[in-house]
């Protein structure tokens, strides 16, 4: 309702200091046993609030929503996550924005769920998103740039949610070409980019972000629990998941707008401060061969080059990297 709306604003604006049932009253317009009432409800919504005598109520802990309403509530984007499609359990994510994107859905929609029954990778992989503890969200853009370009919103996207990242946890991520998100060497986030496109001209760009935050490593399959981390494992505390939206889908426009407005150039600077491979003896593993050599960077096209034992340079466009 509009009375909680505000009595949330009110909570923001104190950013976490107390604020008098008296003030609440006065400011919503109504009695005090019904500034009471509202406090109550909060608390059913999962709010946890401190009441002291004189002193009035603040809140401790937000719940760790990601409806719609949580990621909205004070969204600082233009236009990426204006209009968001929220489920509890989905398939796949991407799998609902391809069909939103065939259906017309604006740039910037956004695609979120607290489950994904069957979570995608690349190459037909599972993608492990169980309930609860992460991000797993899709976001459709229509940018006005040919297909062949589209690998470089990849890249974009890993920059967007490494600064995310870092603004919100300070912990400070790496990146591994193309797509993976590493923190203190294991794997964070993943990202997948899909289009929707003739032979020269985008109709969309579906890219899919799973990022683990609030998992316990026995939470995890077995198989990963080696290769795999959550931020809060590697921070030490759990950290709320619509912040992180939110920062990352800023971060996501600011970098848009650049790349759409002066190309790729300032991106791949940006991507460069975050590599983890670049400069180093890699292995690239391809679908049909794995190419050993040193990284020696990407092009301005974000094709990784990798310059083999006989000095021959292979310009790879899709691997898994090995370090
Ligand atoms: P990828 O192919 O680079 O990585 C997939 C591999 O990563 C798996 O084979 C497995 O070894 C490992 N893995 C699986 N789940 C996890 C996990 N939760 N954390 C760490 N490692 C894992 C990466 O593909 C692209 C993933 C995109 C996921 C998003 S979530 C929202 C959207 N919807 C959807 O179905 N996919 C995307």
């Amino acid at each position: 309702s509009e009375t909680r709306r505000k009595l949330l604003e009110l909570f923001s604006q104190a950013k976490g200091d107390f604020i008098s049932g008296q003030k609440i009253s006065e400011i919503l317009g109504c009695s005090r046993t019904a500034v009471w009432k509202h406090i109550e409800d909060l608390r059913k919504e999962g709010f946890e609030l401190e009441a002291v005598r004189r002193l009035g109520y603040r809140i401790t802990k937000a719940p760790d929503k990601i409806t719609a309403n949580e990621i909205q509530f004070g969204l600082q984007t233009e236009v990426l996550g204006r209009h968001i499609y929220y489920e509890e359990e989905v398939t796949s994510t991407q799998k609902i924005a391809h069909k939103l994107a065939y259906e017309g859905a604006p740039e910037g929609t956004l695609v979120v769920a607290e489950l994904q029954t069957t979570g995608r990778g690349r190459l037909d992989r599972t993608w492990f998103s169980p309930k609860g503890t992460g991000i797993w969200m899709s976001l459709i853009l229509r940018p006005a740039i040919p297909p062949q370009k589209a690998p470089q919103l990849t890249l974009l996207a890993a920059v967007a949610v490494a600064q995310g990242i870092q603004e919100v946890t300070g912990l400070f991520p790496d990146i591994k070409w193309p797509n993976d998100i590493l923190i203190n060497g294991k794997k964070a986030v993943g990202i997948l980019t899909e289009l929707q496109a003739e032979s020269e001209r985008i109709h969309s760009v579906i890219i899919g972000i799973g990022i683990n935050v609030n998992q316990e490593i026995e939470q995890f399959p077995e198989e990963i629990q080696r290769i795999a981390t959550s931020l809060s494992l590697e921070k030490g505390e759990k950290i709320n998941r619509a912040e992180l939206i939110k920062a990352i889908l800023l971060k996501f426009e600011t970098l848009y707008r650049q790349y759409l407005q002066h190309g790729f150039l300032p991106i791949k600077l940006l991507w460069e401060g975050y590599s983890v491979s670049i400069g180093k003896e890699i292995i690239a593993h391809t679908p049909n061969d794995s190419i050993k050599g040193k990284a020696l960077g990407i092009t301005d096209e974000g094709v990784l080059m990798l310059e083999a034992a006989d000095g021959v340079i292979h310009y790879i466009h899709s691997a898994d990297i090995e370090l």
